[in-house]
């Protein structure tokens, strides 16, 4: 065998978990290994390279390597980089708030929503404000579901409706009084320049003001949305990710006994 890491044997590379000081894993633990892509505003070519190395030392990365760039239109070149992190995070002590409620399955839930509720629910779901998005409401609310597990307008106790995209908040709340809603979900994909902060803020704000806060449960959910952030715009549950009906649905109704609503 030839020099350098062919010669190495697994003993010689680091094993050491430490979640206080954890860094990004790539062939070996803690070697900090780290893929990453952007776009510099400047014309392709060795400068352009070089700007992206320095970038990347600026940023925490030793032993930066451009391994793909191409120029995306005159003036501006986007690359694909390696670097090793040299920062690390202590796992230990992080607190994520999360929705806290048990997570149940279609059969559960309709059972659930039965003996504690006594009566079908209802659930308004759109994607709303400019946000064109539908595949998330879709996968939430649409009978047959998504990643096998079905949508809310599979469930027997549940009456959904699910208004689309580009749905404007006054319409959503309007549709949500006319079909005596007792939760509404939101869906918001597009988070460039805080469209989903000022468009969910302002969906509450309609809803205080209209005196009708608490009279519905108010959910959102997206790739970008997390529990924290939907309480802080006065939500009562944020979903983000590989998130599915099965956990907005549970939350609802374990929501709804919670607070006495019949
Ligand atoms: C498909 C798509 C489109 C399609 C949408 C078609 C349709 N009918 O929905 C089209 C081509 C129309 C489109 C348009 C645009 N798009 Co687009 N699009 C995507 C793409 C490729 C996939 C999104 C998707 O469908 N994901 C699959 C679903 C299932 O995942 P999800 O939405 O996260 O939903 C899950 C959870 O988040 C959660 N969830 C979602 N909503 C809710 C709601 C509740 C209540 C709950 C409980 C859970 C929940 O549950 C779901 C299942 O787990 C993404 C890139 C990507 N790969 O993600 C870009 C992306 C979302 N689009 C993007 C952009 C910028 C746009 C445009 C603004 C582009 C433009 N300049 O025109 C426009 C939108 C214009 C507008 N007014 O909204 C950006 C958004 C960036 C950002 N964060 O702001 C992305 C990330 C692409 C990118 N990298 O730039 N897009």
């Amino acid at each position: 065998m030839s020099e350098g890491l062919y010669s190495m044997e697994a003993k010689d590379f680091d094993k050491t978990l430490d979640l206080t000081k954890i860094k990004p894993y790539g062939d070996t633990m803690n070697d900090g290994k780290t893929q990453l892509s952007f776009t510099l505003p400047v014309p392709c070519g060795a400068e352009a390279v070089e700007a992206a190395k320095q970038l990347l030392k600026t940023m925490g990365f030793e032993n930066p390597i451009v391994v793909y760039y191409k120029e995306l239109t005159p003036g501006f070149t986007f690359f694909n980089c390696y670097g090793s992190c040299t920062h690390t995070v202590n796992y230990s002590t992080i607190y994520v708030p999360k929705v806290e409620s048990n997570t149940m399955d279609m059969y559960e839930t309709d059972k659930y929503i039965k003996e504690n509720i006594g009566r079908k629910i209802v659930i308004v779901g759109a994607s709303t404000g400019t946000d064109a998005h539908t595949v998330g409401i879709d996968a939430i609310m649409n009978m047959k579901g998504y990643a096998g597990h079905y949508g809310l307008e599979r469930y027997e106790m549940i009456e959904a409706y699910n208004l689309g995209s580009q749905v404007p908040n006054e319409e959503f709340i309007a549709k949500g009084v006319e079909l005596h809603a007792d939760a509404l979900l939101v869906s918001q994909t597009v988070t460039q320049k805080d469209v989903h902060i000022k468009n969910m803020t302002n969906l509450i704000e309609l809803m205080e003001a209209e005196g009708l806060r608490d009279k519905m449960i108010c959910c959102c959910g997206g790739a970008r949305i997390s529990h924290e952030l939907a309480k802080e715009l006065g939500f009562d549950a944020g979903f983000g990710m590989n998130t599915y009906a099965d956990d907005v649905a549970s939350f609802v109704v374990q929501e709804m006994v919670k607070r006495g609503m019949k």
